[in-house]
């Protein structure tokens, strides 16, 4: 397979609402350009994208998937993500590996919630935009309505680069060529007002638009280019991934318009830890030092473990040794393959800009930097901003014995997916397997009784509550003990006073004169920190909490260690008993889409379980979407109860928005529970 420097390729990540089209999409994609001879479908289970065992059960994307295609000499580097918040885990991913996202909106249903979340995204990673209206063909879209939607939603720099045309069975070009009818306004109006918004980035180029009223495609190139980049201009396109409307236009566009490595916003890499971090560019330069990123790593049947990167600078060849992070051994790249959703292509060199996977190399990781100098070190890709799972399972192995290969299948399974969080609640020995919602556990399950043979019980989903303080208050404790020849002796005076709402957690000293020896400052913050792993009223983690050492005594013999952590701990729990302790719960923001007749019986059910609802949006196709917020608490079984209510045509989202004080009634009933078998001496 042939070589592309930098300048001829582009990178590009479909993501938006799973039900969009994105994997159909890219079937007529790589169909159109002959990577594959014909294009699969969902249907039949036979997408390139779609490979796993999973995807062809469920009917839609369960994990990002990587492939190309060439057209017009450029190398298109095409990533398909799956749509649905229960799976970011996997499509955030792709949007540290490329210039470019193009959301993927379905034509029926409008903007949804992953279209709206992951705009978001894209923009606070700097990504050029593009935004793809697929589904063109089917009889329920309204086109011109969506559009207006689309503007009212992201801004008016949303603009069309080509339109529908023919009652959508075509799409006609509004950029390079603007000539013909469309359906929804005309032609030349559309690209008078793309040139108008591309112009304004260019001064210089505007007074000569101004003067001649007129500019060549060619001298639009470069502020087009920028307005991408300044998120001043977002094009939109119109396909019909079922009858192939807009597909050349497409590929036109990702091929002719959207940034190549040099042109879109560089990687935003970081040297450092924490606060300390300064930024590092890494330049789109083949001959500079390597600096890669991983960002997926997936088991693959033949090849055992593949680490899938981005190149963003320098260049990797079979010969190159690169270094994991930190590490102080490299390794050698032996075999580079380009990948084709589950197959691969050994190729000899990738530059930056390209996305190629090495096979077998143990200590490979996600979000991993590669890199070529023993002497960079501290090198990682600003986070990505995943969301919190809190949606969460007890499992058990039905096998006795089985234990500790759960542990590892589940310490495993982690690792290759970042929202998936595993505890262990040492006071019922029980581990929970946090993720973001009913579907992503539920398939991580599947995945771990198919795959690894793991026959496992789970018991219902355990509410991660937490416990806080509403007002300040003092906490002392003397802590004496004499028994036989030493004794223990350490005292400590401590103020508490609750932080703002996800803040955690700050200890501070401000002891004088040594009356607790600098030594045993330690030993009183662990004391302190012990209370947090289970608050004292209802032994849940407590969060949001300042506490000040401000006095103490010591005694020459008889202070240790353990005297001080003793003291430390009862005086915050004395503390926290007077600083009026609450026990919240988390709220997450939900999304039900259902039919019509069935919204007043969902409304009621979420009224009545302390839900709010915000809004409900008609839909086509006689469906609604409701949103509110609910606490996650009284989500349980709601797969089955929604099921029930709209005769198996609904479907509903989650996601953590926030922490909130429970009511009570809920709060009395969780302290009952705690109090009889955890009494403090
Ligand atoms: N009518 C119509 N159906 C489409 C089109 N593109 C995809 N579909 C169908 O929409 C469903 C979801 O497509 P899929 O590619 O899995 O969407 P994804 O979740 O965004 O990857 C499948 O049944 C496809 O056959 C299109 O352009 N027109
Ligand atoms: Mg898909």
């Amino acid at each position: 397979m042939g070589s592309f420097d930098t300048q001829h390729i582009r990178t590009i990540a479909l993501i938006g609402q799973g039900g969009s089209g994105k994997t159909t999409l890219l079937e007529s994609l790589l169909a159109s350009t002959g990577a594959i001879g014909a294009a699969g479908s969902i249907e039949r289970g036979s997408t390139v994208c779609d490979y796993d065992p999973r995807e062809k059960e469920h009917g839609h994307s369960v994990k990002l998937a990587v492939t190309n295609i060439t057209h017009d000499d450029t190398l298109v580097h095409l990533l398909d993500t799956p749509g649905y918040l229960d799976f970011v885990g996997q499509s955030l991913p792709a949007l540290s590996a490329v210039e470019t996202a193009a959301i993927v909106i379905n034509a029926a249903s409008g903007v949804e919630l992953m279209t709206r979340r992951m705009m978001q995204w894209a923009k606070s990673r700097d990504l050029c935009r593009i935004i793809i209206i697929n589904r063109i063909d089917a009889e329920e879209a309204d086109l011109g309505k969506l559009l207006k939607d689309i503007q009212a939603e992201f801004g008016p720099e949303c603009l069309p680069i080509n339109l529908p045309a023919n009652n959508s069975e075509k799409v006609v070009d509004c950029f390079f060529k603007p000539d013909g009818e469309s359906d929804l306004m005309p032609v030349a109006e559309a690209h008078t007002a793309l040139v108008d918004q591309v112009v304004e980035v260019d001064e210089e180029l505007m007074t000569v638009y101004l003067d001649q009223g007129h500019i060549t495609p060619e001298q639009l190139h470069e502020p087009f280019e920028r307005a991408l980049r300044e998120g001043h201009l977002v094009p939109v396109c119109f396909t019909s991934a079922r009858t192939g409307a807009g597909i050349d236009l497409l590929l036109n566009s990702f091929s002719k318009l959207m940034p190549n490595p040099t042109e879109g916003n560089p990687p935003q890499f970081l040297r450092g830890e924490g606060n300390a971090a300064k930024p590092l560019l890494a330049e789109p330069d083949p001959s500079k030092h390597v600096l890669a990123h991983v960002f997926k790593v997936e088991i693959d049947p033949f090849i055992g473990k593949l680490g899938v990167f981005r190149v963003h600078q320098g260049t990797v060849t079979p010969n190159t040794q690169l270094f994991i992070g930190d590490a102080r051994k490299p390794f050698k790249v032996s075999h580079l393959y380009r990948l084709q959703g589950k197959n691969h292509v050994e190729i000899d060199r990738a530059v930056p800009g390209d996305i190629v996977a090495v096979a077998k190399v143990d200590d490979i990781h996600f979000d991993a930097v590669l890199h070529d100098s023993q002497e960079d070190s501290h090198i990682h890709l600003k986070p990505l901003d995943f969301p919190q799972p809190v949606f969460g399972l007890a499992l058990e192995a039905n096998r006795r014995g089985d234990e500790q290969k759960m542990a590892d299948v589940l310490h495993r399974l982690s690792s290759e997916d970042p929202t998936l969080r595993i505890e262990h609640d040492t006071n019922l020995n029980e581990t929970v397997l946090r993720g973001l919602g009913d579907l992503h556990l539920r398939l991580t399950m599947e995945k771990m009784e198919k795959t690894f043979g793991l026959q496992l019980s789970t018991r219902p989903p355990r509410i991660p509550y937490r416990e806080t303080i509403r007002a300040t208050a003092d906490g002392h404790c003397r802590h004496k003990k004499q028994t036989g020849g030493a004794g223990q002796f350490g005292e400590v005076y401590l103020r508490i006073a609750p932080l703002e709402r996800g803040s955690g957690f700050q200890f501070v000293d401000e002891s004088k004169g040594g009356v607790i020896p600098n030594q045993f400052i330690p030993a009183v913050e662990k004391g302190v920190r012990s209370v947090l792993e289970a608050g004292p009223l209802s032994g849940h983690k407590m969060q949001d909490v300042k506490v000040t050492v401000y006095d103490g005594k010591h005694h020459s013999v008889d202070s240790k260690e353990v005297a001080f952590v003793a003291a430390g701990r009862k005086a915050f729990i004395d503390a926290v008993g007077k600083a009026k302790p609450v026990v919240l719960e988390p709220i997450v923001d939900i999304e039900v889409m259902a039919p019509q007749e069935s919204i007043g019986d969902i409304n009621g059910d979420l009224a009545s379980r302390r839900g709010q609802v915000g809004g409900n949006d008609a839909l086509s196709g006689g469906m609604m979407k409701l949103t509110g917020k609910v606490p996650l608490a009284e989500l349980d079984n709601y797969q089955s109860r929604l099921k029930s209510m709209t005769g198996g045509a609904g479907s509903y989202a989650i996601e953590f928005s926030h922490y909130e004080q429970v009511p009570p009634n809920v709060q009395q009933q969780l302290v009952a529970v705690h109090k009889p078998a955890h009494q403090e001496d």
